[in-house]
């Protein structure tokens, strides 16, 4: 388990700073490990929100393509973890975000403006 947590590091770091490099994924059974614990870190992500819905928790967001899930651009809705403040975010605000996987989905862990 220490071994694969080493392999997965250098995949999530590359994540957070270059979204547009693939992850790389030996074809191998070792390889197939890795893929399955990438996806359960954590995911960066930009985009711009569409909408916020307080009641439910949620976000509506038109992101740009994560390459680290293999996404194209996309408008979807997530559920945003309780500890995000949806006040605080506006339709129309360009936003990084991180995602981590909940259930068969992914949460925003984390969402703030995006730096200019
Ligand atoms: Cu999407």
């Amino acid at each position: 388990m220490k071994a694969l947590t080493l392999l997965v590091l250098p995949a999530v770091l590359a994540c957070t700073t270059a979204l547009a490099a693939p992850v790389s994924v030996p074809v191998n059974a070792p390889g197939l490990a890795v893929i399955r614990v990438a996806q359960e870190a954590e995911i960066a992500g930009k985009g711009t929100v569409n909408a916020v819905d307080p009641g439910a928790h949620k976000i509506n967001l038109t992101h740009e393509p994560i390459a680290a899930l293999g996404w194209p651009t996309m408008r979807m809705t997530f559920q945003a973890s309780n500890d995000i403040d949806l006040k605080a975010l506006k339709a129309g605000t360009q936003v990084d975000f991180v995602l981590a996987k909940k259930g068969s989905g992914y949460e925003i862990k984390s969402i703030t403006p995006a730096a200019k």
